[in-house]
């Protein structure tokens, strides 16, 4: 079998890339495996500024791969407590606490558990031929992979249950314009335009974007009082930074700043 993810370094980016297009990139525990390498890899290299990820052939991903969930009647089901532990949640929150930029590239439908790991990155563009389908309630699940917390944050509590029990399609421009993502491009204009925005973040002071999305995330479950605390706190680190001596440098010398992610 050929690799199920793909990983490369390029402009500071790791691309990477989900690969069992046959499957519509569905989930097995080799590709959770795989993927977490490649986050680690994220974690570990200084070198590496920012994340784009994407998928192979036609397909984001259609999420948790159906093919060993078959119960037979009067057989006993799957524990699906134990994926979820043990892949789903560590994926979503490993996305979350990276300290860089991670970029989604829907260059195709992004289905159950594959719409909301979409959907946890930092910044989603998608193909206009692309869809998000909450797929879960055809199959009598809920939406996991951080679904139920994302979704009536971005596009509301009536839209969120109504996507979560219709399993309806959504389509990259309907979702651009909930602000369920950030971009809906041409299919053709996908990929260079996220590996351009990837490379534009990688030389962006990624030390400062790493607070950015700590402070944005957290404001989830904070109030006001303890958000501006924080906003201190962080403003305080980012004042400390290499790159913020630069960009200010750079400002007053009228000169394009060289980041260092420091
Ligand atoms: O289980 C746990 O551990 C809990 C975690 C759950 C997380 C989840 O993600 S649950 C939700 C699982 N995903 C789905 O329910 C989506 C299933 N897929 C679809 O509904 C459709 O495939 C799509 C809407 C995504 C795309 O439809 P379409 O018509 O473009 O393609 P297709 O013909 O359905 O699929 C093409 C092939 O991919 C086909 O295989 P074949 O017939 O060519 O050999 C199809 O069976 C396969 N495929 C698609 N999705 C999955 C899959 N195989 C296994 N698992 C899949 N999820």
């Amino acid at each position: 079998e050929s690799e199920v993810v793909l990983s490369q370094v390029a402009d500071g980016v790791l691309t990477i890339t989900l690969n069992r297009p046959d499957k519509l990139n569905s989930f097995t525990v080799a590709m959770h495996e795989r993927l977490a390498d490649a986050f680690e890899r994220a974690e570990r290299d200084d070198g590496i500024r920012a994340v784009l990820i994407t998928g192979a052939g036609r397909a984001f991903s259609a999420g948790q791969d159906l093919s060993d969930r078959v119960t037979p009647k009067d057989g006993t089901p799957p524990d699906l407590a134990v994926t979820i532990e043990s892949y789903y949640n560590p994926l979503i929150r490993r996305i979350k606490a990276l300290p860089k930029p991670v970029v989604a590239a829907v260059n195709g439908v992004a289905a159950g558990a594959g719409a909301n790991i979409a959907l946890a990155c930092d910044i989603v563009l998608a193909a206009e031929s692309a869809k998000f389908i909450q797929a879960f309630a055809r199959i009598g699940l809920l939406p996991d992979s951080g679904g139920t917390w994302a979704l009536p944050r971005l596009v509301g509590m009536a839209r969120a249950k109504a996507l979560a029990m219709l399993a309806e399609p959504v389509s990259a421009r309907q979702a651009a314009d909930w602000g369920m993502i950030w971009q809906a491009l041409p299919d053709a204009d996908l990929m260079p335009t996220a590996r351009k925005l990837a490379a534009a973040l990688a030389r962006a002071p990624t030390y400062g974007l790493g607070l950015i999305k700590q402070a944005l995330e957290a404001s989830a479950t904070a109030d006001l009082d303890t958000q501006l605390d924080l906003e201190r706190d962080l403003q305080q680190k980012a004042g400390f930074s290499p790159d913020y001596a630069e960009g200010v440098r750079a400002f007053m010398e009228k000169r394009t700043p060289a980041f260092t992610g420091k």
